[in-house]
């Protein structure tokens, strides 16, 4: 299986976040994309290739375009205002409060955003744009044939939606994809989340269509963030009634009531009949993940592999969340190595 990959992931590198009342480190750090690269090499998955360009076309389909344009500006609206330190928002809206755009950059980030963990650096607008192309270029080489391609993003995305920010994610790089299926031909798009965290953002951009199926296992909205979204009886409106489904799972949840969850979001995305596959792959379920609660060890992302493979269908594996940084790179290429032995 070949890889996409940018050093430009590098770029971000945030400071810190606010977690549990205090600033600390970022979880999400450069050093996890570099162990789950070190680790598509250690195991020989594949080549390991870097990404195209594909502009801001393809982010525009999912995103809007002030979003966009925020995202772009963000860091020097805020360096200009506030000096060379990570730009974090303080505020957001309320029910009964106004959503119009504020002009001072304080007040857009509370607009665009929805916490306090998602630091914008002088960096992140080339990171992202670098993650959003490295997901880009995995789908056109599955679209011209690839059985299969791993598009090791970084930063993440799926907690993105069309115009906010937030958990480590700005572009939604599996939704972007998910569209550049869609506009390279495929009929129906699936898009399979088997992150810690429910992909709210993904859900929120696909929620009333009928083209794109989304599932989603994760810990539970009333026990786990991003916790206003992930409820099983959100299961799409309009165009997309029965276009989404969620498995929201408890504290302590571990292999046996995670596979039976995810047999179902597999039966359910088998019925859809989709054309193509995009999986939001985090491996933050893992027993020794930092901020996570699910208990699955290092042998189940075999099977998960194994099970996604089952579908046979062409299938783009992005990369989301996973803050166990010494085995996050076993975890994550077990999922993709269980695939292609299956
Ligand atoms: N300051 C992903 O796994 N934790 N994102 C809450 C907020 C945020 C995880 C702390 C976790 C986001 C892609
Ligand atoms: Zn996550």
């Amino acid at each position: 299986m070949i890889t996409i990959f940018s050093e430009d992931h590098r770029l971000q590198d945030g400071k810190a976040e606010l977690i549990d009342g205090k600033l600390v480190p970022c979880f999400e750090m450069p050093k996890r994309a570099e162990i789950v690269r070190a680790r598509v090499a250690e195991v020989g998955l594949g080549d390991i290739e870097g990404p195209l360009h594909f502009g801001r076309e393809p982010l525009l389909r999912v995103h809007k375009p002030e979003f966009v344009s925020f995202l772009e500006t963000a860091w020097d609206e805020w360096k200009r205002e506030h000096g060379d330190y990570d730009a974090l928002p303080l505020n957001w809206l309320a029910p009964g409060m106004r959503r119009k755009l504020p002009e001072r950059i304080d007040g857009k980030m509370g607009y665009f955003s929805f916490d306090a963990g998602t630091p914008i650096t002088a960096g992140t607008w080339r990171a992202i744009t670098a993650s959003a192309n490295v997901a880009l270029t995995g789908q056109a080489r599955v679209a011209k044939g690839e059985r299969a391609v791993f598009a090791l993003c970084r930063p993440p995305g799926h907690h993105a939606g069309s115009d906010f920010y937030g958990g480590y994610c700005f572009f939604n790089n599996a939704a972007i994809a998910a569209q550049a299926f869609r506009d390279s031909g495929a009929k129906k798009v699936a898009v399979l989340d088997v992150d810690y965290h429910h992909g709210n953002g993904t859900q929120e951009i696909f929620y009333s269509r009928g083209d794109v199926f989304f599932a989603s296992l994760h810990g539970h909205p009333a026990q786990e963030y991003p916790y206003f979204l992930g409820y099983e009886d959100e299961t799409g409106e309009g165009a997309g009634e029965g276009c989404n489904a969620n498995y929201p799972l408890r504290w302590g949840t571990g292999w046996d009531d995670y596979e039976t969850a995810l047999d179902d979001a597999i039966a359910k995305t088998r019925r859809f009949k989709p054309d193509a596959l995009v999986i939001s792959l985090g491996v933050d379920t893992f027993r020794q993940d930092p901020i996570s609660k699910f208990k699955l060890d290092s042998p189940d992302y075999l099977q998960i592999g194994r099970k996604i493979a089952a579908l046979k269908l062409p299938t783009l594996f992005v990369m989301e969340g996973g803050y166990a940084v010494e085995e996050i790179g076993i975890n994550a290429v077990n999922v993709l190595t269980g695939f292609e032995e299956a």
